[in-house]
């Protein structure tokens, strides 16, 4: 069968005129001894690129999909699987990402939603031997049904804290099926939308009860993959618990749940915290919990998760300055969580998307890796924090200094002469490289 328009994109270099190529993706071209894929580990979003008809607030969906008949039914979602995996394989993009509710329709009940995920289950299992591809991370959908209005781990109702504990149980036992890389938890719906009706206190300490159940569970059925947080900062909710990556870290050390959980940090929701990406993944990395990477883009002019396709450059070469200071991506990957424009209707459409997202990517990882090999730039940090290397600043990094020390150090000294940040100067320098 053959839904997408195109043969299998290959790798043409910047010369190429051709739209459909890359021009800076090479999968197994070596950066600093790596290949390419193995630095990016490029994964597909299975909401997107098959169940996001492009629909907005203010009208329905514009999205040519042909092969789907509109229906709830297990046969259309095992065909879907067949487009999915032919859209993978014209792309080289060797990992993917679900939602339970994604793959598989949500029948009357539990158990028929339940079977009918097996179904699925069953044929992505058998995708996955064929052609090599590998599950990033499976997930939950506890924000689409109705009965997840008000929360589902953070709800009031403790019927509906039951459901969605059933639900994940499912989702974690898929996952593992499919020898998944990872678990994640987005917060959905958990947040509020006025304090006057909310007992927050209870709704944490519900949500941590949750992820609780989740390690044992994870524990019981041999599934020892990381499970992701997801940050995000409000919408749908007005407040949402995991708020930012910050917030996420206190919230894991509070509860006791840093061992088994790392972050998964996404654009969009770093630039609706009120941050750059660069920062909540420097938050991330430093704390030793950077796990993955939803990588999108929002829009300066548009306050919602627009998920638009990652192309801009200088973004994608922050992102990979951070993920090579730490050494890499392990169990991780860089999900394109994003989707095409409501005006980019047609099944090719997709393709382009993921071509740009894919090179801006390989640009970014190239200009990281040049701007760390150049090492001005690192040299600089280096050189700022030098006085913290000797005397006085040692003794306060080995954290056997006191008031009095620096009292004495300063009347011996006087004032010291303040170097200049060269903000400028190293901006230009990073301008260097793109
Ligand atoms: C929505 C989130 C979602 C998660 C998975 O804004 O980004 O797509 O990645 O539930
Ligand atoms: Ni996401
Ligand atoms: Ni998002």
């Amino acid at each position: 069968m053959q839904y997408f328009d195109c043969d299998k994109i290959q790798f043409e270099g910047t010369s190429s005129k051709n739209a459909l190529s890359f021009k800076h993706y090479n999968a197994d071209e070596l950066v600093g001894g790596k290949s390419m894929k193995d630095h990016l580990r490029f994964a597909g979003a299975y909401w997107h690129i098959m169940r996001n008809d492009l629909s907005d607030p203010f009208g329905g969906g514009t999205a040519q999909m042909p092969w789907d008949d509109g229906s709830d039914s297990v046969e259309n979602a095992l065909t879907r699987v067949d487009v999915f995996f032919e859209f993978l394989d014209k792309m080289g993009i060797e990992y993917y990402c679900w939602h339970d509710r994604d793959i598989a329709p949500e029948l009357n009940d539990l158990s028929a939603s339940s079977a009918a995920l097996d179904k699925v289950v069953a044929k992505l299992k058998d995708k996955q031997n064929e052609t090599g591809v590998k599950l990033l991370w499976g997930t939950a959908c506890l924000f689409s049904h109705p009965r997840y209005s008000q929360g589902a781990a953070t709800s009031p109702d403790a019927n509906v804290y039951a459901y969605a504990g059933a639900q994940v149980k499912k989702a974690m036992e898929a996952t593992k099926e499919l020898d998944g890389l990872g678990y994640t938890f987005w917060g959905g719906r958990e947040g509020y939308s006025t304090l006057l009706n909310t007992n927050m206190k209870r709704e944490i300490d519900h949500l941590a009860a949750f992820l609780h159940m989740a390690v044992d569970h994870a524990k019981k059925i041999g599934f020892d993959g990381p499970f992701y947080i997801e940050p995000k900062p409000r919408e749908p909710s007005t407040h949402q618990y995991d708020s930012d990556a910050a917030a996420c870290l206190n919230f894991l050390r509070e509860y006791d749940l840093m061992d088994r959980f790392r972050l998964n940090i996404e654009t969009n929701h770093a630039t609706l915290a009120g941050h750059t990406m660069e920062h909540e993944l420097t938050v991330a990395a430093n704390a030793g919990m950077l796990g993955s990477i939803d990588a999108n883009r929002g829009d300066t002019l548009i306050g919602w998760d627009t998920d638009q396709f990652p192309t801009d450059i200088h973004l994608a070469t922050q992102v990979m300055l951070v993920v090579l200071e730490m050494g890499g991506l392990t169990t991780g990957g860089l999900n394109f969580d994003a989707k095409r424009r409501r005006e980019s209707h047609e099944p090719i459409d997709l393709v382009h998307a993921h071509i740009g997202g894919m090179d801006a990517f390989a640009r970014g990882l190239k200009i990281a890796h040049a701007i760390r090999e150049d090492r001005r730039l690192l040299n600089f940090v280096d050189e700022r924090y030098s006085s913290f290397d000797k005397d006085i600043g040692a003794k306060v990094e080995s954290g056997q200094c006191s008031f009095e020390d620096l009292e004495a150090f300063t009347q011996a000294n006087g004032e010291p002469t303040v170097a200049s940040g060269r903000q400028e100067m190293l901006e230009n320098l990073v301008n260097e490289f793109l």
